[in-house]
């Protein structure tokens, strides 16, 4: 579909096929969770290293945590919080930090530490939290607005610390600029992690390799390094969530990293839960022009030729299976098409089941605002484009029955 027509109306949406999720290479289908795991998982996984969101980058070989500040009387006194700045270094001494804000419910202690939320925010730290001594960050990226007094709190929202904390979880988050500044062009990676972790020198070739969601997602991994070495964290029950090209973040960063158990999309929209092949609203040609550095430059064969794919976004959406799924969309966040982000979901089913677990069975849509809470789970928040409390009532629930609290 050309960038002029944007498609806002069922009618107009062109005829598709989806591809058999389970059908390998060789023809034959994957039948059970081993073969899936062995076979097919791994080959769904090379389609999106090779041509949407780029390899996977290497741990490392210096990785170290150094606290920055810690509040013992937090939130009112109800949690503790940490500012823990991660350093990453290479072998030839270069290095890139970002700073993560964690809370934790004052309630975790060693023997009983908590389950965490971690998701990385858009305008720094200081936006997500009402409290006005949080460092600023996000500085990443030059052009970004946030990074004043008046931007403080602004996104406590989308975060919901406090509510999150008396639900007796942690939660962390990083902004995304700090990891590889979101230009629209390949100059972010320049400034990115990538700089010392990999070569930068030749743009072209990281444009082939590597993208900045793929550097986002792989950021939320070194978080969760991170948090692996708090004792009042209990990091093997971590969920991961984003927003937009954020929940486009946390999908791949849950496909590539199974230490995440429970993956959270909230709007994200083409490139992230949404079929391609549906072509509503957002299309691979219009996302891709506008930022051509989310995807690498194989992606470009299908700008206007979703028909070329021999995969959609159920694909990335079963990566995560038999791990808990839940993808969230709005009713007026139609750029981001919600039934699109639905389908895929159901879709994404096949895989969980292979595993004995449920997907969608239904084929319709639930009406706004009712939860389908499973091994893959949606909703569809009245309002707009947004991560909101009513979001997170559903994953407060979903976490609370995944990591059995
Ligand atoms: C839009 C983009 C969407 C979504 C959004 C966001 O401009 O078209 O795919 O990622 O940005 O991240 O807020």
């Amino acid at each position: 579909m050309s960038k002029k027509e944007v498609i806002y109306d069922e009618a107009l949406v062109p005829s598709y096929q989806l591809p058999s999720l389970l059908g390998k290479s060789d023809g034959s289908s994957a039948a059970t969770a081993g073969e899936w795991l062995s076979t097919r998982r791994p080959e769904i996984l090379a389609i999106y290293r090779e041509r949407v969101f780029g390899k996977w980058l290497h741990r490392p070989q210096i990785q170290w945590y150094e606290t920055l500040s810690v509040r013992e009387d937090a939130l009112d006194g109800e949690a503790i919080r940490k500012e823990i700045r991660i350093h990453l270094g290479s072998a030839e001494g270069k290095t890139h930090s970002f700073d993560m804000l964690l809370y934790i419910p004052k309630t975790a202690t060693p023997e009983h530490p908590v389950p965490v939320f971690i998701g990385l925010n858009f305008r720094g730290n200081h936006a997500t939290t009402d409290e006005r001594d949080v460092a600023m960050t996000g500085f990443g990226y030059e052009k970004n607005q946030y990074l004043n007094d008046e931007s403080r709190g602004n996104s406590v929202p989308r975060w919901c610390f406090r509510e999150t904390i008396r639900r007796g979880y942690a939660s962390a988050t990083i902004c995304y600029h700090d990891i590889c500044p979101d230009y629209n062009d390949l100059s972010c990676f320049r400034q990115s992690v990538l700089s010392i972790l990999g070569s930068t020198d030749d743009l072209s070739l990281v444009h082939r390799n590597y993208t900045a969601i793929g550097l986002w997602a792989w950021g939320l991994s070194r978080g969760l390094d991170c948090l692996e070495s708090e004792v009042l964290v209990d990091s093997s029950r971590c969920a991961v969530h984003g927003l937009s090209r954020l929940g486009k973040t946390s999908l791949w960063a849950g496909a590539n990293d199974e230490r995440f158990k429970l993956v959270i999309s909230t709007d994200s929209g083409c490139g992230g839960a949404a079929l391609f092949k549906r072509c509503f609203g957002e299309t691979a040609e219009i996302i891709s022009t506008a930022f051509p550095h989310w995807f690498v430059e194989a992606f470009a064969q299908y700008r206007g030729r979703e028909d070329l794919m021999d995969f959609d976004q159920h694909f990335l959406l079963s990566l995560i299976a038999p791990r808990a799924l839940c993808v969230a969309s709005a009713t007026e966040d139609l750029w981001a098409d919600p039934l699109g982000e639905f389908l895929a979901a159901k879709h994404a089913g096949d895989a969980y089941r292979l595993f004995g677990l449920s997907g969608i069975e239904s084929d319709d849509m639930p009406a706004a605002d009712e939860w389908l809470t499973g091994d893959v789970s949606y909703h569809l928040r009245t309002g707009k484009h947004d991560q909101t409390p009513e979001d997170w009532a559903h994953y407060w629930v979903l976490a609370d029955r995944i990591f059995q609290k």
